[in-house]
């Protein structure tokens, strides 16, 4: 089972193009871990057309959607699964608003991008989103399961 409830609770997030070329993997990951969320999967990838196409399959009538997938197509992704208690909406209220406009210091679009089409940073946003792109981007076979022993630090 890709997404589980309580602590073993999982997201999918995905560092866009734009935050991979601007070299912020590093502090987005050290973002997430020092809130105390695990990283269970990660991989970098140059994503499909088709993949992406999937991805946002929501948005196809939109207006932006060519250009979103011409964006997310344009380089490497750094595509990672993360596990914690309500781990999917804490990770959206870290990343902010969809527009990096009104999303507030101290968030990851709040702090490290100016415009909606380049917002660095992805997070699903529902239970049954974090399901489906965890299936969509990764074999669950690959992802790692952590000792717990460290768990009565967090909870
Ligand atoms: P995401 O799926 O990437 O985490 O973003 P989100 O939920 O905050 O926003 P959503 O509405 O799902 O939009 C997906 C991505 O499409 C791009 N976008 N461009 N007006 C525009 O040009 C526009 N609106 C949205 C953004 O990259 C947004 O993250």
């Amino acid at each position: 089972q890709s997404t589980c409830t309580g602590v073993n609770e999982r997201t999918f997030l995905a560092i866009k193009p734009d935050g991979v070329q601007r070299h912020l993997i590093g502090e987005i990951i050290r973002h997430f871990e020092k809130k105390g969320f695990k990283l269970v999967g990660m991989k970098l990838m140059q994503a499909s057309e088709d993949l992406l196409k999937e991805h946002y399959i929501a948005l196809c009538d939109r207006p932006f959607y060519s250009h979103l997938v011409e964006y997310m197509r344009s380089g490497p992704i750094a595509a990672m699964v993360w596990q914690g208690l309500d781990v999917v909406k804490m990770a959206r209220t870290m990343i902010g608003e969809t527009n990096p406009a009104d999303s507030r210091p101290g968030t990851i679009r709040g702090d490290f991008c100016i415009e909606v089409s380049k917002n660095v940073i992805h997070g699903s946003d529902s239970i049954e989103s974090a399901r489906r792109e965890i299936s969509l981007w990764f074999h669950t076979d690959k992802l790692t399961c952590w000792a717990e022993s460290t768990e009565h630090w967090i909870y």
